[in-house]
């Protein structure tokens, strides 16, 4: 930037950070302008990154948090300083649950004043309050240490567990100007910024041996599974192994759902008859009960069923958090699972395939529970119920197999999951290890931007209300997203009454009948009201073809939801007379 032709050649705050993302290969901004930061996203925009301006910073921050999940390269999230930045935090805190890599880039009050909380505009310590939040949270406060900022950033954001990083640029910052030269050379394109963890040969060989003596072993692959893409490596581990797999929710689609050893069809039969259970990238947290109680044999909730457990991990830190782990693998997982592989193939015996006996109990199950599956599906109810709706997203998703699955509600949850088998990697997009509502259309958009694919979001109609506004944003960067809100009238059901008879609605019911579909025609896109199965698969089937945005309201008995879907027993009162 030249001010005069005597001036040395200068360049600025918002110049530094824009090369320094640039450098570091990041081509996309998934934010919200205003003071401070409106200039930058158009000096961005300016300089080729594409600039993906939402409605709500807590979108941009989920499609920020799921380009990291899709791309191993963080996802950038812009905001404005205080109410902005604390919009962006709860994607921010749930990026980091699930450790998503991505920055939330916050412009901030000035120091001086803040610190003597003199009423600034906008005044808050956003630094404190980011920190325990996230993995790491820095703060610039000269020009020349943006470049340093950055690679800090970025390498906090993707090595070792990856997760959510804050870095705060107070205004100021931005008008800071320095020597164009000095500035490029403050810059640092960061070397390796996710350094492979190769796991130690002994941890290797203790696995393989425990996994080698097991009579009933089960892998469960998690979304550090499919975050780590080593998706070639993994089904090779399977399959020479022989070992029936249960793939946790976003793990589905790493091998095929069809696979035959998958045992995902027989959940609770296998977690609680396994004798040795290898994790990989998935924890023993609240979704597999924390690795006992009934759900693994064990006779009460806190009973251990008895399992041995592998556990391949990133972070050593994870082993042990809930149960023993007999055979702790800490590294990356494509270094894991190749160094597995490779301590198979030098085993001159051979690999014990598992017994008959095993896989044939699992495939009886699993038998039994795929007709029942498809006794339901088989059904067309008047009106129309989450089975009979998602046969047709099953079916659209198995001729799409690229498309994309965003998926959150309760029921709408639960049922999509069970039924819509997924046939590729990290297509499946859902609420992760939060159970969080509101991911919908930030995961949307930002799949829709960063793949090209089709992206199909399946939405209660409670958990769309989140994040709805965001279909003006899918209009106005046109994007191949076509959202399907199961519409029954309500969070779980519509059916619940207000037991005093008053004039309010029960606190679970909305309105009746509502029309989200002109929600998306208001913005230009593509609205339906469908009521039958037939009609929703016409409707899907057109919103792929076109890739024009599109929004089908599909009516959904409001009776046939259940209590929280799946996890009624985690309600209080359950059990219990309500
Ligand atoms: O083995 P068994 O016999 O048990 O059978 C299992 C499988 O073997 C079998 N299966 C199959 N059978 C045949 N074929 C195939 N292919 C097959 N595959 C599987 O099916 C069963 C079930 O299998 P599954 O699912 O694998 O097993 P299971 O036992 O369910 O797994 C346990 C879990 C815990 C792993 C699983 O249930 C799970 O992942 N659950 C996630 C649940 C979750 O996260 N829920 C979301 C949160 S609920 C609640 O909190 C909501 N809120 C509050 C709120 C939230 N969350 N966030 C914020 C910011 N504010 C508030 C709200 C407001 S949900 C919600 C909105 C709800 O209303 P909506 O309108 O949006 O939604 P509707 O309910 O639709 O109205
Ligand atoms: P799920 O919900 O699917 O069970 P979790 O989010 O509980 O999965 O677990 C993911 C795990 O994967 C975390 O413990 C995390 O440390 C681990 N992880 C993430 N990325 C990698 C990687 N590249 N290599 C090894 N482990 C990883
Ligand atoms: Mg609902």
């Amino acid at each position: 930037m030249t001010t005069d032709t005597q001036s040395p050649e200068l360049t600025d705050g918002f110049h530094l950070v824009i090369d320094a993302l640039k450098l570091n290969g990041i081509d996309t901004i998934f934010g919200l302008p205003g003071i401070p930061i409106t200039d930058l996203t158009r000096k961005a925009q300016a300089a080729g990154i594409r600039v993906i301006s939402f409605r709500h910073e807590q979108n941009a921050g989920n499609a920020a948090a799921i380009a990291g999940f899709m791309t191993q390269k963080p996802g950038i999230c812009l905001t404005v300083s205080a109410p902005g930045f604390l919009n962006g935090l709860t994607a921010l805190s749930n990026a980091t649950t699930n450790c998503f890599p991505m920055i939330l880039i916050s412009g901030s009050s000035e120091r001086e004043i803040v610190d003597l909380q003199q009423g600034d505009y906008e005044e808050m310590d956003q630094l404190a309050i980011a920190k325990p939040l996230c993995k790491a949270a820095f703060r610039v406060l000269h020009a020349e240490d943006i470049g340093v900022g950055i690679a800090r950033a970025i390498r906090a954001a993707v090595s070792g567990r990856p997760g959510g990083v804050y870095l705060d640029l107070p205004a100021k910052l931005f008008a800071q100007t320095m020597d164009a030269a000095a500035g490029k050379a403050s810059l640092i394109q960061v070397v390796d910024p996710a350094p492979r963890q190769i796991p130690a040969p002994d941890a290797v060989q203790r696995a393989l041996n425990l996994l080698k003596g097991a009579k009933r072993p089960l892998i469960v692959l998690g979304k550090g599974a499919a975050y780590a893409q080593a998706d070639a490596d993994i089904r090779a581990l399977v399959e020479k192994t022989g070992i029936p797999y249960l793939p946790m929710s976003m793990a589905k689609g790493l091998l095929p759902d069809t696979h035959p050893q998958s045992a995902a069809a027989a959940r609770s039969y296998v977690l609680p008859e396994a004798d040795v259970v290898m994790l990989i990238g998935a924890r023993l947290n609240w979704l597999l009960s924390h690795g006992k109680g009934k759900t693994w044999g064990g006779k009460s909730h806190k009973d251990w069923g008895g399992q041995k457990f592998i556990q391949i991990d990133i972070s050593p830190q994870e082993a042990d958090s809930n149960v023993r782990i007999d055979a702790p693998v800490v590294g990356d997982i494509g270094s894991c699972v190749a160094a597995m592989l490779g301590g198979i193939s030098t085993m001159g015996s051979g690999w014990p395939k598992p017994s008959p006996d095993w896989l044939g109990a699992i495939d009886e199950r699993k038998d039994r529970n795929i007709a029942k599956m498809a006794e339901t599906l088989a059904k067309n109810p008047v009106p129309m119920n989450f089975h009979s709706a998602l046969n047709v997203m099953r079916d659209i998703i198995k001729t799409n197999p690229d498309a994309i699955l965003v998926n959150e509600g309760a029921n709408a949850l639960d049922f999509t999951r069970s039924i819509v088998d997924m046939y590729k990697p990290r297509k499946r997009l859902d609420v992760g290890t939060w159970g969080v509502m509101g991911i919908g259309m930030g995961f949307a958009v930002a799949a829709a931007v960063v793949s090209g694919q089709p992206v199909i979001a399946v939405e209660g109609d409670s958990a769309f209300g989140f994040s709805g506004m965001e279909v003006e944003t899918i209009c106005r960067y046109n994007l191949p997203v076509c959202v399907v809100v199961f519409n029954n009238n309500g969070v779980y059901r519509g059916t619940d009454v207000n037991p005093t008879g008053g004039p309010d609605v029960a606190p679970t019911v909305f309105v009746k009948g509502a029309r989200y579909d002109k929600l998306m025609e208001a913005f230009g896109g593509v609205g339906v009201h469908v009521t039958t199965p037939a009609e929703l698969r016409k409707a899907v089937e057109a919103a792929v073809r076109s890739r024009k945005p599109t929004l089908i309201n599909a009516v959904i008995d409001e009776t046939a939801g259940t209590e929280s879907g799946r996890i009624t027993s985690l309600n209080p009162t359950s059990g219990k007379k309500k």
